[in-house]
């Protein structure tokens, strides 16, 4: 991957002054980073992602090039992103159950349409949200969200659970890249000019989180169709 190596060495994520005061960073034209935003709405997330997860556990998907994704996946909501040796695309099933994906939960319906207002994008109504959980040394390559329909839609994405740093890059995949650190309750939503910029997860460190242990959860929701 690209645009390692440039962490400052200053910033330390496991310091205990990690941000914690809801603020909003800009982190593009029309993409930012909202912090602590989903905090207040922990309690209701933890178990709608239980509920879930119950009817469409975590896996690890095949990419079309033949790798196993180090982080593991399930979605909810009409349509679920999912990745074979024959390529990423939405479908309406779960492939694991042959049953429809879980619907998306209030919970996390209501807090992507706030995180999309916030960010200045009234009117976002997500069809799909894919859920990642990363361990220590998972991590997700530099890519582009481009397998939605439109891209008048913002992507909203949540973290939960230990920190991970976020590379935020350009439109090219040799463009320089941004690192934002992503701690618990972080929110970030782009969208307009800045919706096919690359991005990526830089492999996680080894930490714990009180309420979600060794693990990073992320939310990402998309208007897919
Ligand atoms: C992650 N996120 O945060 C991976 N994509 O674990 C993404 O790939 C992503 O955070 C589009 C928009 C926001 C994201
Ligand atoms: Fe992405």
């Amino acid at each position: 991957m690209r645009c390692k190596g440039s962490e400052p060495a200053t910033f330390d994520l496991f310091a205990d002054d990690a941000p914690q005061a809801p603020r909003t960073e800009q982190i593009g034209p029309r993409s930012f980073v909202l912090r602590s935003f989903a905090l207040p709405r922990v309690e209701q997330l933890l178990p709608a992602l239980q509920q879930v997860l119950n009817q469409s556990p975590f896996r690890h998907m095949i990419t079309p090039g033949g790798f196993t994704m180090s982080a593991a996946l399930s979605s909810c909501g009409r349509l679920g992103w999912v990745t074979d040796r024959s390529g990423y695309r939405y479908t309406d099933t779960d492939p694991q159950t042959g049953q429809p994906w879980p619907a998306m939960p209030d919970a996390l319906m209501q807090l992507a349409q706030a995180a999309a207002i916030e960010a200045g994008f009234p009117g976002f109504i997500p069809d799909a949200c894919l859920i990642n959980r990363y361990v220590p040394g998972a991590k997700m390559s530099l890519h582009q969200d481009k397998n939605e329909q439109r891209y008048e839609w913002p992507v909203v994405s949540v973290s939960l659970g230990i920190p991970a740093m976020f590379l935020f890059g350009g439109d090219q995949r040799t463009d320089p890249c941004q690192r934002v650190p992503l701690f618990h309750g972080d929110v970030v939503v782009w969208g307009g000019e800045d919706r096919l910029r690359y991005h990526g997860i830089v492999a996680l460190k080894q930490a714990e989180h009180p309420l979600l242990g060794e693990q990073r959860i992320n939310f990402t929701f998309r208007r897919a169709e």
